[in-house]
């Protein structure tokens, strides 16, 4: 694969060509490298990890702090669900940039229906990589973008289904890095059979501990869907024991065991009475496995607002309880869309939050009495309660079968509405069959029994020597079959956007590149039914088709509510057909103070002839707004309605090296005529050749004060630095 420049986008042709030759160039988990008290930019941080090569900070680090751009320890993870593995591989790029290292690729419909490996790109049905051409692409792609940003990623899918040890396998075989696997997801949310799901997971889990994949649990979706969530925190406990165990006996290390933790509750309930006890209590429980944080889900609305400040909240608990990995959802899951941008508004809210929390835990503690304390050990107290409970009815099975799981009662209150399944019902039920005495598969990673001695004893622990090695050690075993499907498939996609990619033509994209969406807001003063209405007929005004609302809240009931509509633009804009003007180049903070401090600056202003507006020149002046004394730059300001006469002999009696001249009144071309005086002034004055004239006003178009006779104009829009910039750069 080439090796891209930041300002190439990358040739998703490139990454197809000789895929089916392509092999990964590791395997396994990779966590942030820790730098102990880390100086950047004259700031040390306490808990972060090793800086970036090429990444984007936060707004605030972009403007005002030269990119610092420090990266929390915490693995960042962010979802990427756009349904097209060509369009993701873009989306993981952005993302990289933002800080996140950890990508999961996850669906927009249930990769557990799969029965079994496709082929091919299954395009319209789910959002994740279930062939091996797409995740082959994926991990070709991120090994460059590694690369690029420093840092590796971690690239993660779903291990679950009937065609789960199957998916295994081949994650294994890609270099697959992470990925949910929990039987009990499968059990209680897909309705496939309990025996059948404990096997397969058993299976899987074996071949994950070989790829040393990362496993995340399913704990994390009882409290999606429980009726009240913060009730279900026992059963959250037991749920993680249940996988943590059975991953560790299969031989997943414990280091690799990842609970998908999630705070129950949000506000308006008083979330952090049940949130903080929740996570102290399990890091009582696990505390040799690692946690994986994910915002509450369960609560979210459309409003991004509200959902990020979930987010940093769920974020101070992972931060007062050290979580190892942050996950990081759409802000706007409530909208069930998956809008990249906001994606990598999430990465940044990560970024951000972790970052200011930096050295919390030096600075305060968690108390180990009073309500905490309590509360983490009643938590703690009903999940063992729980288990004991479970095991008097005769184990796992049987509690299922009994609706044990996301009751709507808090533990040891029940109210019979659990998800029930049976033993011999789902998905896959009686396909469990015992092994023969001779069974025997010539395979790496093999869970249970395998009849290896038959043939060789000496190979007990290695039955694959027996086929001079499986696809594991011998990648060339692995058969790649491209695309089935004649319709659905990359090519296909990819010649549908061709006009699109790498051409000067662009369109808005929000899922696809060059769907053509946009999203509109906007604040309508009637009542809500009506302003949804309004919206769509405001949209369609637009030329804007398929409009849809896609979030409302109600500023008051009839005064004004907000509404945010999304919709599709039918054209496109040929960007080699711009006039592009230079953007200007504005000097730095520190480039104007340092350059200004060797050599001071001093200047006249005022508003001259007629004209009393003196805001503008104000603003331009003024430390408190941005204003050339910022950078200590001495201004000697003259008022307002100051004869030009006045203004040049000032200048001359303090030696000034700029004029600056301001008007707003415009009729009979009077601030032209008045630049013009000044200019001659200064001629028959002897000092042009010393000074600079520049000439400000909303009604000031550069060319023409130049014209006239300034050295610059500044027009509408001008702040402080522009000036200060310029007269830096051009002193006499
Ligand atoms: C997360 N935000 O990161 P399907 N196995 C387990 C799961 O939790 C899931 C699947 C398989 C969430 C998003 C929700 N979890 C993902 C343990 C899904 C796969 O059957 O393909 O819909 O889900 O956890």
């Amino acid at each position: 694969m080439k090796n891209y420049k930041p300002n190439e986008k990358l040739d998703i042709k490139d990454i197809l060509n000789d895929i089916e030759n392509y092999t990964p160039k590791r395997r396994g988990w990779t966590w942030r490298e820790k730098v102990d008290n880390l100086v950047m930019n004259g700031h040390t941080y306490s808990d972060c990890s090793k800086p970036l090569k090429n990444s984007i900070g936060i707004q605030s680090a972009v403007q005002y702090f030269e990119n610092l751009d420090p990266q929390p320890v915490e693995v960042i993870t962010t979802e990427i669900a756009s349904g097209r593995f060509e369009d993701d591989i873009r989306r993981m790029r952005m993302a990289a940039w933002h800080g996140a290292d950890h990508i999961m690729v996850i669906r927009t419909a249930g990769q557990s229906h799969y029965d079994g490996l496709v082929e091919g790109t299954p395009q319209g049905i789910g959002g994740i990589p279930i062939s091996r051409k797409q995740v082959r692409c994926h991990r070709k792609a991120l090994d460059f973008i590694e690369e690029e940003v420093g840092r590796p990623i971690n690239y993660h899918s779903y291990i679950s289904g009937v065609a789960g040890p199957e998916i295994a396998v081949m994650f294994a075989e890609e270099g697959v890095n992470g990925a949910h696997q929990d039987p009990q997801y499968n059990v209680l949310y897909r309705n496939i059979n309990m025996v059948r799901s404990f096997v397969d997971a058993a299976e899987s889990k074996k071949v994950m501990s070989w790829a040393d994949i990362a496993q995340i649990d399913g704990a994390h979706n009882a409290n999606a869907t429980a009726r009240e969530a913060w009730k279900v925190m026992p059963e959250l406990m037991v749920q993680h024991g249940i996988n943590s165990m059975f991953s560790y006996k299969t031989g997943i290390k414990k280091e690799n065991i990842c609970l998908s933790t999630v705070p129950p509750s949000a506000a308006p309930v008083p979330c952090t009475k049940y949130d903080l006890p929740y996570a102290v209590a399990l890091r009582d429980f696990f505390s040799e496995y690692k946690m994986r944080a994910q915002q509450n889900t369960k609560y979210i609305t459309s409003s991004s607002r509200e959902a990020t400040v979930t987010h940093v909240l769920n974020m101070m608990i992972s931060k007062l309880t050290n979580a190892d990995i942050q996950s990081t959802i759409t802000p706007d899951e409530g909208r069930n869309v998956p809008w990249h941008m906001y994606n990598i508004e999430a990465c940044d809210t990560a970024k951000q939050t972790l970052v200011a929390l930096d050295g919390l835990l030096e600075m305060v503690e968690l108390k180990t009495d009073g309500y905490l304390a309590d509360e983490a050990r009643e938590i703690k107290e009903r999940a063992i309660l729980y288990l004991e409970e479970l095991i008097e009815v005769g184990g796992y099975f049987e509690a299922v079968e009994k609706g044990f799981f996301v009751d709507s009662g808090k533990y040891p209150e029940r109210h019979g509405d659990g998800i029930g399944r049976k033993l011999d019902t789902g998905i896959g039920a009686g396909t469990v069959y015992e092994r023969d005495d001779d069974y025997f598969a010539p395979v790496t990673a093999h869970f249970g029994y395998n009849n290896v001695a038959q043939y060789d004893e000496s190979l007990v622990d290695n039955p694959a020597k027996l086929i001079e090695g499986c696809t594991f050690e011998k990648p060339d075993k692995i058969i790649f079959i491209d695309e089935l499907d004649e319709q659905d498939n990359v090519n296909e996609r990819m010649k549908e956007a061709e006009e699109f990619r790498n051409t000067n033509m662009i369109k808005p994209e929000v899922e696809w590149l060059a769907d053509g969406t946009v999203v509109l807001e906007m604040c309508l003063p009637t009542d809500k039914r009506t302003a949804e209405i309004a919206s769509i007929e405001i949209a369609k005004n637009m030329n804007l088709s398929n409009p849809e609302v896609i979030h409302v809240e109600v500023l008051h009931p009839s005064e004004g509510i907000r509404v945010q509509v999304k919709g599709k633009t039918d054209f496109a804009v040929d960007i080699s057909k711009l006039e592009i003007p230079k953007e200007p180049i504005l000097l730095s903070d520190d480039k104007l103070w340092e350059t200004i401090e060797e050599k001071p600056l001093k200047v006249v202003a005022a508003t001259v002839g007629e004209d009393e507006h003196s805001v503008g020149l104000r603003e331009v002046i003024d430390i408190k707004h941005g204003g050339i004394e910022k950078w200590g730059i001495e201004v000697e300001y003259l008022g307002t309605s100051c004869p030009v006469e006045k203004l040049v002999d000032a200048a001359i009696e303090v030696n000034a090296e700029a004029i600056l001249a301001s008007t707003i009144i415009s009729h009979d071309k009077i601030h032209y005529k008045n630049i013009k005086k000044i200019h001659e002034l200064c001629i028959e004055k002897g000092i042009r050749d010393k000074v600079n004239i520049i000439c400000g006003g909303t009604q000031v178009i550069s060319e023409l004060a130049v014209e006239s006779g300034a050295d610059a104009g500044f027009g509408r829009g001008t702040k402080g630095k522009h000036v200060a910039t310029f007269l830096v750069n051009n002193r006499k």
